[in-house]
């Protein structure tokens, strides 16, 4: 059995870099592991830095289908960089610190919130802190249900920073956002998913496995229809009704018109035409 930070086998590298591999399996799933076991998997400089590129190369590379973010080892990921992101970056004055800040939040909620392909989070282990802001923002997460989290800014003396606080307000109940983030207590995979903040909690020998057949999954379907929809979703949430009904109507219109295979077209024809399908219970045939 490979190790749970094992990519599948016969991966095409998406690149070199020090902190992460990215990986692209026969799928079509890029999976992105944070890569610095020794320290937990935690968020340095260098990490923020190759993450957007990593992002990048993967919104453009057309054999990715799916993202899959994942942590080497044992960590899902620790959080900010203690040593490195906080204290390191303190000593080089405040412009030094915005541009830090900038580069951490660039690839933790900006591209990854409305990233152009599906998103996926294995949470495979420890995950704390700041782990919560790209956590919050893929679009799916599957964690193991022994993985522990934790918002452990108040237990080393710091509110928690960044959009931590505001991404645990869009995924779950403030009753419990609020006591763990006062708190510090830890809770686990399947605590989590009972508060919805991960769609599933499953043993730690089958993450893998039950994370590559949800990617395999979304990786199937009609990439631009599934880009408009969870953008649609994700937008669509903090706007009034009426604006919401004219821009989901423009995302549908922007979705028909962009859609390479005319995939409504064929689901209708398949449905109402050859009586092939029923969308009801699945996915219209693709050629
Ligand atoms: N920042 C910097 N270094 C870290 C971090 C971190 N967030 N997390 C772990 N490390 C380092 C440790 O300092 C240690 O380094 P060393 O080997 O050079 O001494 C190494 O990773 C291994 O850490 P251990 O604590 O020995 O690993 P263990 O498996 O026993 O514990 C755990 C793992 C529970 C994750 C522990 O490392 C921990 O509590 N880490 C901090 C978690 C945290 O509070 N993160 C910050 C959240 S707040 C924010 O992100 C804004
Ligand atoms: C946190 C994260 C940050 C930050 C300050 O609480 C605090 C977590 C992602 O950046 O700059």
């Amino acid at each position: 059995m490979t190790s749970m930070s094992e990519p599948n086998k016969g991966n095409l590298s998406l690149g070199e870099w020090s902190t992460v591999l990215a990986e692209v399996d026969g799928d079509g799933i890029a999976w992105v592991t944070l890569n610095r076991p020794e320290k937990r998997n935690a968020m340095n400089p260098k990490l923020n830095e190759e993450m957007i590129e990593v992002l990048d190369v993967i919104e453009c590379d057309d054999s990715v289908k799916v993202l899959v973010l994942t942590g080497a080892g044992e960590s899902f990921c620790a959080g900010m960089d203690l040593k490195e992101y906080f204290r390191e970056i303190d000593a080089g004055g405040p412009i030094a610190r915005i541009r830090s800040r900038r580069t951490s939040n660039e690839w933790q909620y900006r591209r990854l919130m409305f990233f152009a392909k599906p998103t996926i989070a294995m949470v495979n282990g420890w995950c704390f802190g700041g782990a919560f802001t790209p956590l919050v923002a893929c679009d799916l997460a599957i964690a193991a249900d022994d993985a522990i989290f934790g918002l452990s800014e108040v237990n080393w003396g710091i509110p928690p920073g960044s959009v931590v606080s505001r991404s645990l307000a869009e995924m779950i109940p403030a009753r419990d956002a609020i006591y763990y983030i006062m708190t510090g207590k830890t809770f686990t995979g399947a605590q989590a998913a009972a508060m919805r903040l991960v769609n599933e909690a499953v043993p730690r020998e089958e993450l893998r496995e039950r994370t590559a057949e949800l990617a395999k999954h979304v990786a199937m379907m009609n990439r631009t229809v599934l880009e408009a929809a969870k953008t649609g979703f994700k937008r669509a949430r903090s706007m009034q009704w009426e604006t919401s009904e004219e821009y989901l109507y423009a995302k549908l219109d922007q979705s028909i018109a962009n859609d390479p295979e005319h995939g409504r077209e064929q689901g209708m024809s398949q449905f109402l035409d050859d009586k092939t399908f029923k969308p009801g219970l699945g996915a219209y045939k693709r050629d």
